[in-house]
């Protein structure tokens, strides 16, 4: 087939669901073969940024992310590299190449016993496969009423 209607088509699968900029094969290849090409790794010491902090995954049990509950220590940092206490932070878990998240869809962590360590119990995975996780972190200010919030997008590959 020519380049354009190649084009054609692969945007028409686009408008029919799937997520942008996947070809065809690897549309195929994602809803008719969960155990995708996705390997999943260990995610200890795995770290993302945003704008203000930095997130860490410090305990993951089990490691690798696995299908069901997972228990996971997250270290917030700021720009300076030091710990960030009393702040709030929640996770949302999303599967973009499937459009689905999972239930609950959101999880707040409980502050941990060292500064800056926060807790997430039963992390639920409902797939196999790539994850996002956006993290939000709310921290606030001392001078007035007013929070800081800072969102951090971790890409993992959750295990069978
Ligand atoms: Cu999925």
């Amino acid at each position: 087939m020519d380049l354009k209607t190649h084009l054609c088509l692969t945007m028409l699968i686009s408008t029919l669901g799937c997520p942008s900029g996947m070809q065809e094969d690897e549309y195929e290849h994602q809803h008719h073969n969960h155990s995708s090409e996705a390997i999943p790794e260990s995610i200890l010491g795995n770290q993302a940024s945003g704008e203000l902090y930095t997130v860490e995954i410090i305990t993951a049990e089990p490691d690798p992310a696995s299908k069901g509950k997972n228990d996971w220590t997250i270290s917030v940092t700021d720009s300076n590299n030091v710990a960030v206490s009393d702040a709030t932070l929640t996770v949302v878990p999303f599967m973009s190449v499937h459009g689905h998240g999972t239930s609950p869809s959101s999880f707040t962590a409980n502050q941990g016993d060292q500064a800056g360590e926060y807790i997430f119990t039963e992390l639920n995975f409902i797939m196999s496969g790539a994850w996002e996780m956006t993290f939000t972190i709310s921290v606030k200010e001392e001078t007035d009423a007013g929070t800081t919030t800072d969102t951090i997008v971790m890409s993992i590959v959750v295990a069978n």
